[in-house]
C-alpha cells in the first residue's frame, strides 16, 4: 500500500510530537487544502465549535505534511488518526482523487472569508475586529484606509500603524534582510551586554525564505536581567537611531505573572509616538515558589515595527519581535519562539497527556512534583519529554 517499506501506520498515529515535517514535504497540494480550510474556520467562525474545526483542519493538515511518502491512492489515507473518518479525510481524498475539492475552492472565492483575510492581514487586527469592519460594510483594504477615520481606532493604537504600513508589512521579509537586521540588534545588544547570546528564530530558524517578520531571542544570565531590562535598552538604542517606528514592550515578573509596565519613548524621537505597555503572561500557579524559582517567570519582549534601510525608497516598515531570557528558560524560549505555532500546540498537548507537565516558553513544569524541570539545550527538553530530538526545520507542522 505505502511506497515507503518502512512506513508504519501505527506508529505513525502512536506519538504526533515524534513526526517530523520539513518545509519541502510531499503533499502540498492535500496541505494547502486543509490549511485553506483551517484558515477559513479560524478567521470566520462564529461558534466554538468552528475553533474546534479549526483545529481539526490544522491537525489533519500537519499529519499530511508529516507523511514521508506522496499520497497517490486514498486508501493510503485510511487509518490516519489526525485525519480522522469525516471532513478532512473527505477533502484530502478528493484532492488525490482529481486534484480537486470543490468545497475548498467554494471557500477560497468565499467573498466574506477574502474579506476577512484582507482585514486579519492589517497588524494587530484578528477575527473580532475583522467581524466589525465586515459588518459596518467594509470589504477591501481601500475601504479600510478611507473609512479608517469611522473605525473608532486611536491614532498611537497599533492598528493604525497597521493600516498606514499595510502594504510594506505584507510584503515579504527576505532571509537577507532578516539576517542583516539580525546582526545589527545582536550587536546593538551586545554593547550594552557583552555576554548577551542571541538567536534569529520563527519561521526563518525552521528554514523559510522568508517570512512576515524577524523574531530575535536573547538569552542573559538573571542578575544582568535584573540590572538592564535589556529587550527595553535595544529598543531604545534603536530609537535613538531613529529606526522605531512603532513598538510596545512588555514586561513580566513573578509567578502571579502579572505586571504592568509603561516606558514610552521620548516625544519626537521616534517617527511617530510609541506608547502603552500591558500584558497579562498566565504561568502555572500551583504549588509555592521559592526565590529560585521565581527566577524562572521574568520575562520580557517587545513587538516592534521597525525601519530596514529599502534601495527604492528611505526606508520600509518591517516587523520585529525581541524577546528576552534567562538563561535558565532559554532553550524553552528556543523550542517555543521557533515554532512553528502548529508544532508548539502538539509538544505542549503531548507533554500534558503523557505526564502532566506544563510546557512553554519559560519552562517545563512537572505538575505532580511541584518543580521546574531544568534544561541546558533543546536537546535536554526533548529529553526529559522522552521524546527524539527534531531539529528545527522539521517542526514545520
Ligand atoms: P513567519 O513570521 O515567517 O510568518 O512565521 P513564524 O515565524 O512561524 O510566525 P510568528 O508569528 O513570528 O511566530 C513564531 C513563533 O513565536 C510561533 O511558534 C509562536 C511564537 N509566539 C508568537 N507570539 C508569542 C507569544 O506572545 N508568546 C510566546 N511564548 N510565543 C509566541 O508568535
Ligand atoms: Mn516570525
Ligand atoms: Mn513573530
Amino acid at each position: 500500500l505505502y511506497p515507503d517499506p518502512d512506513f508504519d501506520l501505527n506508529k505513525f498515529n502512536e506519538c504526533v510530537a515524534e513526526r517530523r515535517a520539513v518545509l519541502d514535504h510531499q503533499n502540498k497540494d492535500i496541505a494547502e487544502a486543509l490549511d485553506l480550510l483551517r484558515e477559513y474556520w479560524s478567521l470566520c467562525h462564529q461558534t466554538v465549535t468552528d475553533e474546534r474545526r479549526a483545529l481539526a483542519f490544522a491537525r489533519a493538515a500537519a499529519a499530511v505534511k508529516c507523511l514521508p511518502f506522496k499520497v497517490t491512492n486514498p486508501r493510503q489515507l485510511k487509518g490516519i488518526k489526525d485525519l480522522g473518518d469525516g471532513h478532512a479525510l473527505r477533502v484530502a481524498t478528493q484532492i488525490v482523487e482529481s486534484g480537486h475539492s470543490q468545497e475548498v475552492e467554494e471557500k477560497r472565492n468565499d467573498k466574506k472569508f477574502l474579506s476577512f483575510q484582507i482585514f486579519c492581514k492589517v497588524f494587530g487586527v484578528g477575527p473580532s475586529i475583522a467581524k466589525k469592519w465586515y459588518a459596518m460594510g467594509l470589504r477591501t483594504a481601500e475601504d479600510v484606509k478611507k473609512r479608517f477615520d469611522q473605525l473608532d481606532v486611536s491614532k498611537d493604537n497599533m492598528i493604525s500603524y497597521g493600516v498606514a504600513f499595510y502594504d510594506d508589512l505584507n510584503r515579504p521579509l527576505q532571509l537577507v534582510e532578516a539576517e542583516n537586521t539580525y546582526k545589527h540588534i545582536t550587536a546593538l545588544a551586545q554593547r550594552i551586554l557583552p555576554s548577551v547570546v542571541t538567536s534569529m528564530n520563527g519561521g526563518f530558524r525552521r528554514g523559510k525564505s522568508s517570512g512576515h517578520d524577524l523574531d530575535v531571542l536573547f538569552s542573559y544570565p538573571e542578575r544582568e536581567h535584573n540590572e538592564h531590562g535589556l529587550i527595553a535598552a535595544v529598543r531604545d538604542e534603536l530609537d535613538k537611531k531613529g529606526l522605531v517606528v512603532w513598538s510596545r514592550y512588555s514586561r513580566a515578573d513573578g509567578p502571579r505573572g502579572v505586571e504592568i509596565d509603561s516606558s514610552p519613548l521620548p516625544a519626537g524621537s521616534a517617527k511617530d509616538h510609541l506608547l502603552v505597555i500591558m500584558i497579562i503572561l498566565k504561568y502555572p500557579l500551583d504549588g509555592h515558589f521559592d526565590q529560585l524559582e521565581r527566577r524562572d517567570f521574568s520575562t520580557e519582549k517587545n513587538l516592534g515595527l521597525f525601519q530596514l534601510a529599502d534601495s527604492a525608497r528611505p526606508w520600509r516598515a518591517i516587523r520585529v519581535d525581541l524577546v528576552g531570557s534567562t538563561t535558565t528558560q532559554y532553550p524553552y524560549a528556543q523550542i517555543g519562539w521557533t515554532g512553528n505555532k502548529q508544532y508548539n500546540r502538539c509538544l505542549r498537548q503531548y507533554a500534558k497527556d503523557a505526564f502532566n507537565y506544563s510546557l512553554s516558553s519559560t519552562g517545563l513544569y512537572d505538575k505532580r512534583q511541584h518543580r521546574w524541570l531544568p534544561a541546558q539545550t533543546e536537546r535536554d527538553v526533548f529529553d526529559h519529554l522522552k521524546l527524539s530530538y527534531r531539529e528545527p526545520w522539521e517542526r514545520n507542522f
